[in-house]
This record gives C-alpha cells, sequence and structure tokens, in this order.
C-alpha cells in the first residue's frame, strides 16, 4: 500500500486541474482493491514500487489520487492532475502515464482502463480535429445520409492503375469516398506516387461521369515522419484541395504519427485507422483499454475520423455497448461514456445559445437517426463556425467499416442511432456478383430502403443491384458466422 496516493472520497479531483480514469483491477495474489489502486496510481504518475526518499513536497503535490474504490466491481477511480502531461498537447504522452507500464505490473491479472474525463480547462491544450465531418459533407454536397465509402480490395497486390480502376467503379455506382487499406504503402507494384497520380485520373472521370465530387483517402503511415510528410505533400499536389484524405495506422504508426500530420495538414480530413486496437480493446483481453477510451484519445488528438467497429454487427470482435457508446462520444459536444459524461467546450453556462444548441443536440438525437437524415448531420456544425470563442473541441467521424455488407446497412443504422458517420465495405462491395459498380449503388440502394422505412426485400422488388446483394449476401456473409467474443473470456479464468 502506498498510502500517499489514497484520497478516498476527495473532492478537489473535480475542481478542474484533474482528468479523471477508471480501471477494472485485478490481483493475482489478491491484494485488496484500494492497496493495488495506489500501486497503480503510483506507476502511472509520480512514482514507482517503493517509497523514495527523493520525493519533495512539489512532486508529491502532484501524485495522482485514488479517489474511489468499487470493490462490488473491482473498479478503481483515479485522478492525475493534467499537468503532470507534455504541455505541447501531447496525446501519446497521456498514454504513457496510464496505458503504458501500468499494463506490465506483474501482479496485475486485470487492468482495463474503461473511461477517461477531461475537464474542460485541459481540453484546451490538446488540437481537437480541424477538419470535421460537416466539412467533408460540404465537399460532397451529402447531408442526408452516411458518407458511403470502399476500402479497394485485394487489400494490396494490385498495380496503381487496377486500384485506380477499381476506384472509378466505386464512384461511378455512387460512393462517395475510397480508402487505402490499412498496409498500402509504396510497394514495388504499385508505386506510391504513380498509385496517387492514377486515383485522379480515376477520380476526374468519375466525377466527370457522375457530376459529384468524390473523395480518396491515402494511407500516409511510412517508416519516419519525412517520408510522410513527403508522401503526403505529393498528395496535396497531385490532389484538389477537399478530395483527400490522409489516412494513418495510429497504432502502428503511432500516436506521435497523427499528431505529425494533423498539425502539418490543418486543411486535411486526419483518418485514424486502429489496425492492432484489438490487442487492447477486445472485451476478453483483461489488460488493456476500451474502443471508447481509444476514440476520445483520438479526438482529443485531432483526428477527423477514426474506426469505432460495427457493434457485433460486421466481421471484426467489439459489442454495441462500447463501440456505439465511442461513436456518440467521439460526434456529440456533450456525451454519456460507461462511467463519465464528457463536455467537449468549456460551455459558458450563460452562454444561452450554446446551451440551446446542446438542447437542439439532444432533442435532435432523441429522434432517432431518421429524424437526423432530414436535416443537417447533428447540429454541432453551427458550433464550430463560433469555435474560437466557444473553444469546442469538433467532432471526430465514427468511421464503420469491417466485414459490413449493403443488407447489414439498415441494421447498424438502427442500432448507432445516426447518420453522422463515414461507412466503408471492402469485401462486402467488390464481391458482389454483378461487379464493384453494382456494390455501390446496392449500398446506396439499401441505404435509400432504410431512409423511407421499407424493407430490403420490398424495395429490392426494383432495384437489381439490391435483389442480387441480398441474395448473395444473406447466403455469404459475415453473418453466417459472426462469434460473439465479449462471452469468450472471463478473467476469472485466467491462471
Ligand atoms: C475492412 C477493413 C478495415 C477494417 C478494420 C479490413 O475491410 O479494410 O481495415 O474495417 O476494422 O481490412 O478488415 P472489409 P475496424 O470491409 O473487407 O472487412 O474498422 O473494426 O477497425
Ligand atoms: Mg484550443
Ligand atoms: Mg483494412
Amino acid at each position: 500500500m502506498q498510502k500517499q496516493y489514497l484520497y478516498i472520497d476527495d473532492q478537489e479531483v473535480f475542481n478542474g486541474h484533474y482528468m479523471l480514469a477508471v480501471f477494472k483491477l485485478r490481483t493475482y495474489n489478491n491484494i485488496p482493491l484500494d492497496d493495488a489502486a495506489t500501486e497503480l496510481a503510483a506507476e502511472s504518475s509520480t512514482g514507482s514500487n517503493l517509497k523514495v526518499a527523493t520525493a519533495t513536497l512539489y512532486s508529491q503535490n502532484i501524485d495522482a489520487r485514488v479517489y474511489k474504490v468499487d470493490e462490488d466491481n473491482g473498479l478503481v477511480y483515479i485522478a492525475y492532475p493534467w499537468t503532470i502531461f507534455d504541455s505541447d498537447g501531447n496525446v501519446q504522452n497521456i498514454l504513457t502515464f496510464i496505458a503504458g507500464n501500468v499494463f506490465g505490473m506483474s501482479e496485475f491479472k486485470e487492468c482495463k482502463l474503461l473511461d477517461v474525463w477531461f475537464p474542460s480547462q485541459m481540453l484546451d491544450q490538446y488540437d481537437g480535429p480541424s477538419v470535421t465531418l460537416d466539412d467533408m459533407r460540404e465537399y460532397l454536397k451529402n447531408y442526408d445520409k452516411p458518407v458511403l465509402g470502399t476500402i479497394i480490395k485485394p487489400k494490396i497486390g494490385l498495380t496503381s492503375t487496377e486500384y485506380a480502376e477499381i476506384c472509378y467503379d466505386y464512384w461511378a455506382g455512387g460512393g462517395d469516398f475510397v480508402k487505402n487499406d490499412e498496409p498500402q504503402a509504396n510497394q514495388s507494384f504499385s508505386p506510391y506516387e504513380k498509385m496517387v497520380v492514377s486515383v485522379k485520373e480515376a477520380m476526374d472521370r468519375a466525377e466527370d461521369y457522375t457530376g459529384k465530387t468524390k473523395i480518396h483517402s491515402f494511407n500516409v503511415s511510412a517508416a519516419d515522419f519525412d517520408t510522410m510528410i513527403k508522401r503526403a505533400d505529393f498528395v496535396a499536389s497531385v490532389m484538389k484541395p477537399g478530395s483527400y484524405a490522409f489516412l494513418v495506422d495510429g497504432i502502428t504508426a503511432g500516436w506521435t504519427a497523427v499528431q505529425t500530420i494533423r498539425r502539418h495538414y490543418p486543411h486535411a480530413f486526419i483518418h485514424f485507422h486502429r489496425a492492432g486496437h484489438g490487442a487492447f480493446t477486445r472485451a476478453e483481453n483483461p489488460i488493456g483499454y476500451s474502443v471508447l477510451v481509444l476514440s476520445k484519445f483520438a479526438r482529443l488528438a485531432g483526428a477527423s475520423g477514426i474506426h469505432t467497429g460495427t457493434a457485433g454487427i460486421g466481421k471484426m470482435a467489439g459489442d454495441a455497448k462500447d463501440d456505439i457508446t465511442a461513436a456518440h462520444a467521439i460526434l456529440r459536444l456533450k456525451s454519456k461514456g460507461h462511467h463519465f459524461d464528457q463536455i467537449w467546450s468549456e460551455v459558458p453556462v450563460n452562454d444561452f445559445d450554446i446551451v440551446a444548441e446542446i438542447k437542439k443536440e439532444e432533442d435532435m438525437w432523441a429522434q432517432g437517426a431518421r429524424a437526423i437524415s432530414n436535416s443537417r448531420s447533428n447540429g454541432l456544425d453551427t458550433f464550430l463556425e463560433k469555435r474560437t470563442s466557444w473553444r469546442i473541441i469538433g467532432k471526430t467521424a465514427p468511421i464503420i467499416s469491417g466485414g459490413l455488407n449493403p443488407v447489414l446497412l439498415p441494421q447498424f443504422l438502427d442500432t448507432v442511432g445516426t447518420i453522422d458517420f463515414i461507412t466503408t465495405m471492402g469485401g462486402g462491395v467488390h464481391s458482389h456478383p454483378m461487379g464493384t459498380k453494382a456494390g455501390a449503388t446496392a449500398v446506396l440502394q439499401a441505404y435509400e430502403a432504410w431512409k423511407q422505412d421499407v424493407s430490403l426485400e420490398e424495395y429490392a422488388k426494383d432495384h437489381e443491384e439490391l435483389k442480387v446483394a441480398a441474395e448473395f449476401y444473406n447466403k455469404n456473409g459475415i453473418q453466417a458466422h459472426r462469434v460473439d467474443n465479449s462471452a469468450v473470456y472471463n478473467v476469472e479464468d485466467a491462471v
């Protein structure tokens, strides 16, 4: 027990000087929870495993504080004076404190960071997104449906021109958005600059054919930041402003890569791909953090969008509780977490405009997704016009992907309760029996059916692409062999 970190029922932790965190914590030799919590607080803030004689009055003043222990649920609540974090708005530094060594402590059988809460004074130290989904909607002139996207498949192995041709087919079929897959980089068979130029040519043709603007998300993850910036600069030199996003593999390239691109390209949509997150977020993993925590930090770091999962409807592990809570938490100005309600702005309580906007947003959300689909996404955009005075951390778009296909879209829309997201379907579009272009059209038709509250079967009667999609995906789609991972592992079974 490191008593200096124990502050049960301390009220100072709510004074705006502390970031709050809640962990699910268990130990191998049944150390009392408050004792284990002080070890966790020490290691994730100022201390070590032994009380050191070198501590000073000041250093003790910035110790993390265990302010609540919930024995029944194995939860410990820890407050971190946010002045211990790098003062240059560095998310990587926060995670090194609270999701770093603590995951390696030998006595911890479970250490899962479930939720975090940022005081508004702390928010103002961080970038937040500069380009948001509302800007993307303006560019696409798409206000009343999700941004419909694809990932080109096969994941890798196409030449630049083969890749671009599939982009054309998807855009020609009515799709808005195409992304590189997470491993696409500068491979010999698809040199980066040739891929970009080929995509530009395909996009020009698709825009002429459809009369609509299109977007491509280019993966700029690389071995070093100079190469990332070289690739991003090349994209910006070839593509029209607004027609491109920068994809960063935020887990494998890292948080500094995300923030480097965010700070170098404040006019670009920053697409946080989270490949590798499963090692931290899967429900059956006792050590790690929730999808909600990952997504909140991505918003703080300035991601314009991050993958938040299909709530158990697609191929990836993940459940509605975590995935949907995360999607709402990064979209809304005021949102419920697993343990904390978060407001993403320093709301001057006497500013009746913002109070009214929050009420409008809450009323719209309460009406469900179809209400939002009949007007601007969710009202937050009006805040962004005034963000300087209200210092808002703009919204980050949920990017919904992983084993989805046209047949699953209505079910996801009903689950997430908003249209304010980007969805990308790879296998679920390029395996359509009539080809990619029909796959794109089938997604659009599935959305239209949902919006008109018509069953897919009914709508498919006079929409061939959807009819063929329904027959094919009901037989071959992910829905056939989904596993409910959250039931798979019980931490009590850990040896
Ligand atoms: C989807 C995807 C995305 C996943 C990542 C894939 O392809 O390209 O990387 O969405 O998962 O490789 O699986 P499919 P998440 O549409 O063919 O599945 O979005 O959960 O981070
Ligand atoms: Mg600011
Ligand atoms: Mg992928």
